[in-house]
């Protein structure tokens, strides 16, 4: 059996990930892939409880360091319930979002440092990586106006403009530390010009001729 390809859709809110992965999802299932589409927080029903309570406005005294935890314990139980066993059959796992989140997230804009946020997500991950993270990248600006149209911020996106480009900042930090996994998809474009961009990334890791 083939063993399946774990691609991870990265980026700050509103980049577009959920829009690219349905639609790659969708080309993908056309061309005959078993393809599992998921998330983090979540993917789970442990890591939707989870994914509840992150997202939360009303909890603003959550601190990063039970963020982080939280990130990891819904990361711990997607990984051995879904993601381990669907590349096991040989399926493409699409996930909006894994490791490299928390590293921008948690180890660069809320400070933590990479360090601790490797350490907490050890037993979490268990070894496992994406074989290719797609960066959805824009200004954050430009893709807080397409977020904003949706109405009710949650508890991360409320974080404000300076934590956003700090997320940002670590993303680009994360690519230039492994640059081999990062493919940089420029998510300024129409959905159709960022998806051509993303058949090209993913294309010659599954065999697919354009
Ligand atoms: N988080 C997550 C951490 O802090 N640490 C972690 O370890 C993990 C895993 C998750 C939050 O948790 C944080 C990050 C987040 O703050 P979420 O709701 O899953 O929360 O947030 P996002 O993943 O950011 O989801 P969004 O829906 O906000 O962003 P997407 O998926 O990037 O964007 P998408 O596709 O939904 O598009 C947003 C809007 O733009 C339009 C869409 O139609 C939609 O209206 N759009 C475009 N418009 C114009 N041109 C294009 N090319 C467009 N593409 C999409």
């Amino acid at each position: 059996m083939n063993p399946g390809l774990f691609i991870a859709f990265e980026g700050i809110e509103g980049s577009g990930k959920s829009t690219q992965q349905i639609r790659l999802a969708e080309h993908l299932e056309r061309l005959g892939h078993d393809v599992v589409c998921t998330r983090e927080p979540g993917g789970t029903a442990t890591g939707d409880r989870i994914r509840a309570v992150l997202l939360d406005p009303a909890l603003a005294e959550l601190t990063p360091t039970t963020e982080m935890l939280l990130f990891a314990a819904s990361r711990a139980q997607h990984v051995r319930e879904l993601l381990r066993p669907a590349l096991a059959r040989g399926a493409v796992v699409l996930c909006d979002r894994y490791l490299h989140s928390s590293l921008a997230y948690q180890a660069w804009a809320r400070r933590l440092g990479r360090d601790a946020v490797l350490a907490a997500n050890a037993p979490a991950v268990d070894g496992l990586l994406p074989g290719l993270v797609l960066l959805l990248d824009m200004p954050v600006q430009d893709a807080f106006s397409r977020a904003a149209e949706r109405g009710r911020l949650d508890r991360i996106e409320q974080a404000g403009r300076a934590f956003h480009d700090a997320v940002r900042a670590g993303f680009h930090a994360e690519r230039e530390l492994d640059p081999t996994r990062f493919c940089t998809i420029d998510a300024t474009g129409s959905a159709d010009a960022v998806f051509e961009q993303v058949l090209a990334a993913v294309a010659p890791r599954l065999g697919l001729v354009s």
